[in-house]
């Protein structure tokens, strides 16, 4: 392996090719014509364009990625979070065109991709699973095995939830609170995995209220598994993680045992080979299941790499190239605690709604104990086509108190001006009596209650005035100016 090629954009692109850099690798970023000026383009030794803004026509389109590396003479492709690195037929493919895909193995990323066969292969290994069905093929068979467990075990009752098997990440769900909303819920559900899966096999769980999202990362080789400890996830909004952790604040040691053994159980059941993240729920009585495994890098592993000093990234390309995990499970110690929050283009005041367009400024501090991940310099443009996170920013400190007093501090000093962002949401959850004790769980943000309701003074509501018009200026007198004009004026107010 000499040449890597990131097949992705962002933050990670860029988080990637540095690492790439670093162990002496030569890189290649790929780019969409939307993506023209972005960072990553600039990480990289070479650059190659992979077709038009839209994803589907870009970063998606496995052809073209296969295209750039054959152009550019790539021998590794790393595929990043999100697009293709979940495909299985692109990892097939990258290995068929006789390059090294860096992740797992094709066949281990299909298995993990269907969520039944998932189940059934972590149950074997002894790992627990939330009480359901297997994969149900009709709505008659799903109506027959769901009615069939609930005489037969005590533990599989109301209410249910019905997942699609080619489905993750909450996509196509269906709470089921009696047996007379059952069949509506199963032919729903299944009309939306053939829509969005393409799939319309759906299987059945036990459903658990308000459980707790707890994560494991794994590293293995193909022979021997370890973990990197756990990251708390439960606060999120609709499937979007908000703010992560590591270790998880909720753990008693002996639960945290229990996981973390099972989170290697399951990596080892599939002799996984790579970084990756095994997800379980925990409930309020402190009982976990296993939901799924995703076989790819997560948005939120360097709150992993601030509390192990393992750079994951740089073992993903080591793993891939033929290298053996040398170290044990007692050479990975955790230290102190992290916490990450993204900082995103999004209106927090009405239903988070994106908010792409003009960033004039963003700055943030210098500071000890605190990762930016980030892939935009002020002033810029969030584009319409992608993600519209800005940054994730991580913290390390030795306690948990420490670290989240340095986050809301590095928030604070925070400078973005142009678009709406999650920033004071952000430090909403941070100051949260819930955040402070780490108790909450998945369904906590969903709510708008936990809100507190706070009535500005005249002082504030006069500057907050002042603000907007000085913006609106801003921009309106920005629109016919060169960027480094733009960024003179940004700084004026
Ligand atoms: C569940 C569940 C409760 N009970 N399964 C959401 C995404 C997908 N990975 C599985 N998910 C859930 N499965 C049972 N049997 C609750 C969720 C869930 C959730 C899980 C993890 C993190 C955030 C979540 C938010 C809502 C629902």
């Amino acid at each position: 392996m000499k040449k890597i090629l990131v097949a992705n954009r962002g933050e990670i692109a860029i988080r990637i090719l540095r690492t790439a850099r670093e162990m002496g690798f030569k890189t290649v970023a790929v780019y969409s014509e939307e993506d023209q000026n972005a960072l990553h383009r600039f990480e990289a030794d070479e650059s190659i364009c992979i077709g038009p803004a839209e994803s589907q026509k870009s970063y998606l389109k496995v052809e073209n990625i296969l295209d750039a590396a054959k152009k550019t003479k790539a021998d590794a492709i790393h595929p990043g979070y999100g697009f293709l690195s979940e495909n299985s037929s692109f990892a097939a493919e990258v290995k068929i065109a006789g390059l090294t895909f860096i992740g797992p193995a094709a066949d281990v990323i299909k298995q993990m991709g269907d969520k039944v066969l998932a189940r059934q292969a972590v149950e074997k290994a002894g790992v627990p699973t939330v009480p359901g069905t297997g994969a149900l093929k009709s709505v008659e068979e799903a109506l027959t095995a769901v009615k069939n467990l609930l005489k037969t075990r005590k533990d599989f009752k109301f209410p249910l939830l019905v997942k699609a098997a080619g489905g993750g990440g909450g996509k196509g769900m269906r709470i089921v609170r009696s047996e007379g909303e059952l069949k509506e819920n199963i032919e729903r559900a299944r009309s939306e995995a053939l829509k969005a899966f393409n799939n319309e096999t759906v299987f059945v769980e036990r459903y658990l209220e308000e459980p707790r999202h707890i994560e494991v990362q794994v590293l293995g080789d193909g022979k021997s598994v370890l973990h990197l400890f756990e990251r708390e996830c439960s606060l999120q909004r609709r499937h979007q993680k908000v703010v992560e952790e590591a270790q998880s604040p909720s753990l008693t040691p002996q639960l945290r045992e229990k996981i973390l053994a099972a989170g290697v159980a399951a990596a080892k059941a599939v002799k996984y080979s790579s970084a990756g993240t095994v997800e379980f729920i925990v409930s309020n009585t402190d009982d976990f299941y296993f939901l799924e495994m995703n076989t790819r890098i997560q948005v939120e592993h360097p709150v992993s790499e601030w509390i192990t000093g393992i750079d994951l990234i740089r073992w993903q390309i080591d793993i891939a190239n033929g290298k053996p995990l040398k170290l044990s499970q007692e050479d990975i110690r955790s230290q102190g605690h992290s916490i990450e929050v993204r900082l995103y283009a999004e209106d927090c005041d009405h239903g988070f709604l994106p908010q792409p367009g003009k960033l004039h400024f963003l700055r943030f501090p210098h500071w000890t104990g605190v990762r930016v991940d980030s892939a935009v310099i002020s002033p810029t443009t969030i584009s319409s086509f992608y993600d519209p996170m800005i940054a994730k920013i991580s913290a390390w400190a030795p306690t948990r108190e420490e670290c989240r007093q340095r986050m809301k501090l590095f928030l604070e000093k925070t400078e973005v001006e142009g678009l709406i962002t999650n920033k004071a949401f952000l430090l909403e959850i941070l100051n949260a009596e819930f955040f402070k004790k780490g108790h909450y769980h998945t369904q906590l943000l969903e709510s708008p209650n936990w809100r507190k309701k706070i009535q500005p003074s005249n002082e504030i509501l006069a500057a907050l005035c002042l603000k907007d018009y000085l913006e609106n200026k801003i921009s309106f007198e920005s629109r016919n100016l060169s960027s480094w004009q733009q960024e003179s004026y940004a700084l004026a107010p």
